[in-house]
């Protein structure tokens, strides 16, 4: 038996300063100032720098409860999750004190209890002290950033990072209350589901009772009974012929109910059952025996103040990676282990989910009291999301392998450790003792041992970042990578979230948060020749947007012909934690950006790419794809100038390449031809030159815009060409969506686009600039109401 309570009323906050400011728990103190009106927002204009100073505050959270004794033998305090050093104090009494964000705590607290009013007191040290005490003991370690985050078990991008507020926060961030019980509890229950059938349930129990106890575990129909004479237990079940899990796009995500009893008591979660490996080498994950080419987006923390970050708020983000055609979600290790609610969402989806453990670029002190902690954290964690059929890959950290090869940390660490026991080692151990289920990597990049280097892209996984930092984006294609982990483009976020975000009046290039090393440069020197220079902030706006699409297509594209040598590609990264110029495909409040519609085309199971006198045809689909390839040569009119059709049969999970043919492949004029390749529902359209060098007639176009149901539908008929036309309606109605971007019509084409919004918007606006935009508009072009491609 036994009963829980939650602790979550009554709270209030306290510094050296401030007195009795109403607290939410789960929160943290950012969330608390602000909801009091003591803070701005941090997340607007400058004020995470005026903001400083809360990270090296000391905070007081203090409540009142009543209680009464409720017959049991027990009661524990709860912790889910403190961020990060605390010391409890129960009615006077201390309970001790904590130092990890990452790992849950249980108290003891029978004997401190009183009939009636009760004093619950947690006090967090500034993070910032901890740090660097640690560090000042310790000797210093390099990274990345000039912040302590390696000397604190805390996520580290809430020290800042290239996409990243710095707003080193403190809080009770995870659910907190009493839990009582009698006799014995289950404390742990660690199963593990294999294809076969087989499910091994490891269950540890803490008891008063030396009287044995009965254990029981039944999943689908199976049941397994065990007496229990001491504190932990396996039990196995064998469910006949059960339905396999799979990710998204190789079958479905059936999900069993297993319960396990330890007498009144009950623990009940979902399992899957599948088998997940790893050939190291191709580093090539394959479900159930089938290889899975991974098509995949990184997680960051959704918001830096992580009790925001609700169950459908992670819904609705998860939904947006499964609509973009994602397969898999890493999650990155600057951020952290991901609530219950992450996992239970990705099983449902099919998403797998790639878990970093949480260290990223730095090297990380081994001594204590870093060890045990690290310990402590990975032993929780693997077995708390043993259950989850999508967590198919624990990683040992993002970067740091990299980094003590390749950035010069070893002569400035001088022989200190570094990190490396933890990643070759420690959780190794971890994994291999607590679920043998699931592969193991030391991090990302890494190349399958510890001499060679890391970022090989003939080994293991591989970084790209030359691009974006040096690079022309068209350098993706010199790259024959097994794996991708990491590449990524910037882009500004959508214009309401940044007309949200800044109060600058008018908005500039420079109003949106920019975290980066010369990030505003690297946006621009990355249009190259690809895209003309903007002059204002309207087509910087699009321009950028536009520019980080086609990058991270280009390269998703290039990859993805490589299969199966290349199997798999995680773009950097799906969303951001607020509003700023990112890599993100979905910004800071959640809106889509171009790359998103990029990446949901680039993703699709298939895909056309033309390329270097080639098309590659991508069937990452079960069935086989054939037909009649049409590739037809256009003059800029429209006019078709040569077709050939070629017919074509890819394999179910293949690639074929077909050489243009010599009518198709050498334009009579490259500034004035368009390719356009079809074959079935799916088409691309592709210049042989650069947009810039093409001679675009100035854009005109036949647009309205109908009410339906649930908002617009909006029908644009092409009387030029029109290059990547698309509709921004969130700059009439902050939650207005679009269903498609970056469309390119030939002349006589039609594109119907719908929009989302409960608002009655002007018509007339949605159809014109800067809500519809192509790369060609520019000259005003005469016509009567409804026609437009002019600039206002
Ligand atoms: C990689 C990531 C992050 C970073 C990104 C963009 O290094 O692991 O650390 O945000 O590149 O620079």
């Amino acid at each position: 038996m036994s009963s829980y309570r939650p602790l979550h009323d009554g709270w209030t906050l306290s510094s050296r300063d401030l007195d009795g400011v109403p607290a939410t728990v789960p929160g943290c103190v950012h969330t608390d100032l602000l909801a009091a009106g003591v803070i701005p927002d941090p997340y607007l204009d400058g004020n995470e720098h005026l903001l400083a100073w809360i990270g090296r505050e000391e905070w007081t959270y203090r409540t009142t409860f009543t209680w009464s004794p409720d017959g049991h033998e027990r009661t524990d305090l709860v912790c889910e999750g403190l961020d990060t050093v605390a010391e409890l104090t129960l009615n006077g009494v201390s309970l001790g004190s904590t130092a990890n964000q990452h790992r849950s705590y249980r108290f003891p607290v029978r004997h401190l209890l009183r009939e009636g009013v009760n004093e619950l007191v947690v006090h967090f040290g500034s993070a910032y002290a901890y740090a660097e005490e640690r560090r000042a003991a310790l000797g210093e370690r390099p990274g990345a950033y000039d912040e302590p985050y390696q000397f604190i078990r805390k996520t580290a991008c809430n020290f800042g990072w290239d996409w990243g507020p710095n707003v080193v926060t403190a809080g009770i961030w995870r659910p907190i209350g009493l839990e009582s019980w009698s006799r014995a509890r289950l404390a742990e229950v660690r199963p593990l589901a294999r294809a076969d059938g087989t499910v091994e349930v490891h269950v540890r129990v803490e008891r008063t009772t030396e009287e044995p106890l009965t254990l029981t575990a039944e999943v689908a129909g199976t049941r397994a009974e065990h007496r229990l004479d001491g504190r932990s237990a396996a039990l196995t079940l064998r469910v006949p012929e059960p339905e396999l899990w799979w990710p998204r796009g190789y079958g479905a995500q059936p999900l069993y109910d297993l319960a396990v009893r330890l007498g009144a008591q009950e623990w009940t979660g979902r399992i899957g059952f599948r088998d997940v490996e790893l050939e190291p080498e191709a580093f090539r994950l394959a479900v159930n025996g089938v290889p899975v080419f991974v098509r995949g987006v990184n997680w960051i923390p959704d918001d830096c103040f992580p009790a925001r970050v609700t169950r459908d708020r992670l819904a609705a983000r998860l939904g947006q990676a499964v609509d973009a055609g994602v397969n898999l979600v890493r999650v990155w290790g600057g951020g952290t282990y991901e609530s219950d609610d992450f996992y239970d969402l990705a099983d449902e989806l099919g998403l797998l989910v790639w878990q970093d453990f949480p260290f990223a670029c730095a090297a990380y002190p081994e001594e204590e009291p870093f060890r045990s902690e690290v310990e402590a954290e990975a032993r929780e964690h693997v077995a708390r999301l043993a259950r989850h059929p999508s967590l198919a890959l624990w990683c040992g950290n993002n970067e740091n392998l990299e980094g003590h090869a390749d950035w010069g940390w070893q002569e400035r660490l001088e022989h200190r450790s570094w990190g490396a026991g933890f990643y070759h080692d420690l959780l190794p151990s971890v994994v291999a003792e607590l679920d043998p289920s699931r592969p193991y990597w030391p991090g990302s990049p890494y190349s399958g041992a510890p001499g060679l280097p890391p970022n090989d892209p003939a080994r293991g996984t591989i970084h790209i970042w030359d691009v974006w930092n040096r690079e022309d984006y068209t350098r993706y294609a010199a790259y024959r990578p097994r794996f991708v982990a990491e590449f990524g483009f910037q882009g500004p976020p959508a214009y309401a979230t940044l007309r949200r975000a800044s109060s600058d009046e008018p908005l500039t290039p420079d109003s949106s948060h920019q975290k980066a090393i010369d990030g505003q440069d690297k946006l621009l020197r990355g249009l190259g020749e690809h895209l003309p220079r903007p002059e204002t902030f309207d087509d910087w706006h699009y321009l950028t947007q536009l520019n980080q699409a086609r990058a991270v297509a280009f390269g998703v594209e290039w990859f993805r012909s490589l299969m199966p040598s290349c199997m798999g590609t995680i773009v950097w990264q799906l969303n951001d934690c607020w509003p700023v110029t990112s890599w993100s495909a979905v910004d800071g409040d959640g809106r889509r950006k171009p790359l998103w519609y990029a990446l949901r085309r680039a993703y699709a199971d298939r895909l056309l790419t033309v390329r270097d006198g080639q098309v590659s045809l991508v069937n990452d689909s079960a069935e086989p794809w054939t037909g009649e390839l049409a590739l037809v040569r256009h003059g800029l009119t429209g006019e078709p100038l040569a077709k050939e059709v070629v017919s074509v049969h890819v394999a179910p999970r293949a690639v074929t390449r077909v050489a243009l043919p010599r009518a198709v492949a050498a334009p009579g004029d490259p500034a004035g031809e368009l390719l356009v390749a079809r074959l079935g529902e799916t088409r691309v359209v592709a210049c042989y030159a650069e947009d810039p060098a093409v001679a675009f007639p100035p854009a005109a176009w036949e647009a309205s815009a109908e009410r339906v149901d649930g908002g617009y539908r909006v029908t644009v008929t092409a009387v030029t060409v029109l290059r990547e036309l698309t509709l921004f309606p969130d700059r009439l109605d902050p939650d207005a969506e679009v269903d498609d971007q970056l469309v390119t019509l030939l002349p006589g084409e039609s594109a119907v686009f719908h929009v989302t919004t409960a608002r009655d918007l002007d018509p007339a606006a949605l159809t014109a600039f800067p809500v519809l935009r192509c790369v060609n508009e520019g000259a005003p072009v005469s016509g009567g109401s409804g026609s437009g491609g002019a600039r206002g």
